[in-house]
């Protein structure tokens, strides 16, 4: 009997029953702080009953306004309805499986690019999918590099997995991997493209890249570029250039590409140039950025939308600038007032009357508070579901080790679209069944993951990589940045319960006090702290600071600009100007 940790993190770990995390590879009987914490955490600041505008009321109550908000909006267009999830809980039935029920009722869906869609779309365009290097592979590397992830917070079980090994780190500013590494290349926001591209570059020209479909456009774009230009705008001499070159050559490193390039500028062909770099010296597979979509796990099966496929898709980075369009939106699994774009919008929406919200979700979340229905949902560890990895290959049948709270995603869902009168054979599949549906192609059934707890997947993938489509060559921004990463206390809005609400801190080399970050979208007010370690055009948040000091979310800061292979909102690179008020 096994407990799986379902956040939104690379190492996904498994824990016994009780709740000591197993000795087994690549979890290795250790947890971080929130693995440690979700016991304590599990009994603090919980949504208990249902509410309907602040008000307690019962279960049955709710679902009664719900039912007849939306069977109100349907009549008139059942597209201005939007359903909104995302990883808060990586569960099959917890995520995904309660769409069904929206995408019945022809609701809008959204692309669920939040996080990683860029990403995964530009490797595909490489490899045919984003499937890359499995702990087991990590291991037959003596050396590494870290592009664009704060590994050392973010991802702490492959990070400990190269503790003895070569690492080498490429970030916008020296965080804790990049000083834990043994070398570290400090590269200007949104210009690893080109860095990437120096390096093809270098390697082309030295006769490798045989093995890879469309070199020869490459070598056009790459031995076209211009050295004094590349040197400028990467921040990065050329004999630190030729230096990442040779790492490459002469260490043949794993390549782990942090999610967070996807969000940076230009981001999607960034990733996919350096996903490239391992195939040109003939290393199969020898990057890693997520390998969920290559499990082999139909996810489509499990939201029917191949059955009942959304009528109208709004992009997650449109959501906030798009909420016109929307009278009713159901939200679980996602706190999007901390965490889309233009998030502003969507609460002044709501405070507006012109959007009825309603959230379902364990804890009371900044999206929670201010919306007309809440709904209480059990943690994982007081349900079952089935639980991936996007880092390893075992899928957890996960056991509740404490009582519920609240009622599942999936019965939620069935007691509405009864409710609502609805029927339809993606509603009336069991669990079971959907399951297995989903789990077909990997050859693992429900009936044996119970049996075993967990069940390593062997997916297997056609390696033929190809150039793809060519990268654009754009200018990075000239400016100072904004630039986030992970906090080692918290997962995104998670753990609030543990650490209290993180305070909105900015870092910059020069400003001290309270004042001002202000984009082309909007402006919001944080704490400024003198941090030496920070560039001067850089401006940095740990992505868990939610709310400014007037209330104001983040997220203001944003709007609808996105990545253009997988509509990933830009959260790391949009330029802005600061100021501070009061000196401190
Ligand atoms: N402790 C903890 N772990 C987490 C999470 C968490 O919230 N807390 N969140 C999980 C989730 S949802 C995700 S998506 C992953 C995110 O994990 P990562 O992919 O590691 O992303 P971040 O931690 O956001 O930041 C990575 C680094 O990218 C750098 N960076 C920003 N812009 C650029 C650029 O233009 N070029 C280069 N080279 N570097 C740049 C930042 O300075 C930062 O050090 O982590 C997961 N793990
Ligand atoms: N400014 C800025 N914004 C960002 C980012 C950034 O770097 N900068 N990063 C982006 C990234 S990488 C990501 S992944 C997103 C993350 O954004 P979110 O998806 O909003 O992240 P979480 O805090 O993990 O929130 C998920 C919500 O799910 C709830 N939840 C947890 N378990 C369950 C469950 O079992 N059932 C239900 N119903 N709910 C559950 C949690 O309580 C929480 O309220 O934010 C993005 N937004
Ligand atoms: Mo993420």
């Amino acid at each position: 009997m096994v407990v799986a940790c379902t956040r939104d993190c690379y190492d996904t770990c498994v824990f016994d029953e009780n709740y000591k995390p197993l000795k087994l590879f690549p979890v290795n009987g250790f947890a971080c702080s929130r693995g440690n914490d979700d016991l304590r955490r599990n009994s603090v600041n919980r949504v208990r009953e249902a509410y309907v505008d602040g008000k307690e009321v019962s279960l049955e109550e709710a679902m009664r306004v719900i039912v007849s908000k939306v069977k109100d909006v349907k009549k008139r267009d059942s597209t201005r309805i939007l359903q909104i999830s995302y990883d808060g809980s990586q569960g099959l039935l917890t995520w995904y499986y309660p769409s069904r029920l929206w995408n019945v009722l022809g609701a809008s869906s959204t692309d669920y690019s939040l996080c990683s869609a860029e990403g995964h779309a530009s490797i595909a365009a490489r490899y045919g999918t984003s499937f890359g290097a499995t702990p087991e592979e990590f291991v037959k590397y003596d050396s590494v590099i870290f592009w664009g992830i704060e590994a050392a917070v973010s991802f702490v079980h492959g990070w400990t997995l190269f503790k003895d090994k070569y690492k080498v780190t490429i970030d916008v500013r020296k965080g804790i991997t990049a000083s834990r590494s043994d070398e570290f290349f400090l590269v200007r926001p949104g210009s690893d493209l080109l860095v990437a591209l120096w390096i093809a570059r270098k390697l082309l020209s030295k006769g490798y890249g045989g093995e890879v479909e469309g070199v020869d456009e490459l070598k056009r774009t790459a031995f076209g570029l211009d050295p004094s230009y590349v040197s400028g705008a990467t921040g990065l001499s050329l004999e630190s250039l030729d230096r990442l070159a040779s790492i490459y050559e002469e260490r043949r490193p794993l390549t782990v590409i942090g999610f967070a390039m996807g969000r940076t500028f230009n981001g999607g062909d960034a990733v996919g140039m350096i996903s490239l770099l391992p195939a040109l010296l003939g290393m199969k597979r020898g990057f890693f950025y997520a390998n969920s979509q290559g499990l082999g796990i139909d996810f489509a099966y499990l939201r029917g939308t191949k059955i009942a496929p959304p009528r109208k898709v709004i992009g997650m980075a449109d959501i906030g600038e798009r909420v016109d369009e929307v009278d009713f939106a159901f939200v679980w699994n996602n706190n999007p007032v901390h965490s889309l774009p233009n998030s502003n919008r969507i609460v002044e929406a709501v405070e507006e009357g012109k959007l009825f919200l309603v959230v379902h979700d364990p804890f009371w979340s900044e999206t929670a508070k201010v919306a007309n229905v809440v709904l209480p949902a059990p943690t994982f560890l007081e349900k079952w579901d089935v639980i991936y990895s996007y880092w390893h290959t075992y899928l957890v049948y996960n056991t509740p080790v404490a009582t519920q709270k609240g009622i599942t995603e999936w019965d939620l869902m069935y007691k509405l679209a009864d409710q609502l009168g609805v029927t339809h054979p993606l509603l009336e599949e069991s669990l079971e069944d959907a399951i297995n549906g989903a789990l077909r192609a990997t050859g693992v059934t429900l009936e044996k993951l119970r049996k075993e707890g967990m069940v390593k997947l062997n997916p297997t993938h056609v390696y033929r990589p190809r150039v793809g489509p060519l990268p654009e060559l754009v200018d990075p921004p000239k400016g100072r940045v904004l630039v986030f990463s992970s906090h080692p206390l918290y997962t995104n809005s998670q753990f609030k319960e543990v650490h209290g609400v993180p305070e909105p801190v900015a870092l910059t080399n020069d400003l001290e006090g309270e004042g001002y970050i202000q984009s082309r979208y909007g402006r919001v007010k944080v704490k400024f702290r003198k941090d030496p370690a920070i560039p001067s055009n850089v401006v940095y948040m740990h992505k868990s600071c939610l709310i400014d000091l007037d209330g104001t979310p983040i997220n203001a800061l944003f709007g609808s600009y996105k990545g253009k292979y997988g509509g990933t909102p830009t959260f790391n690179g949009l330029e802005v100007s600061v100021y501070v008020l009061t000196s401190s």
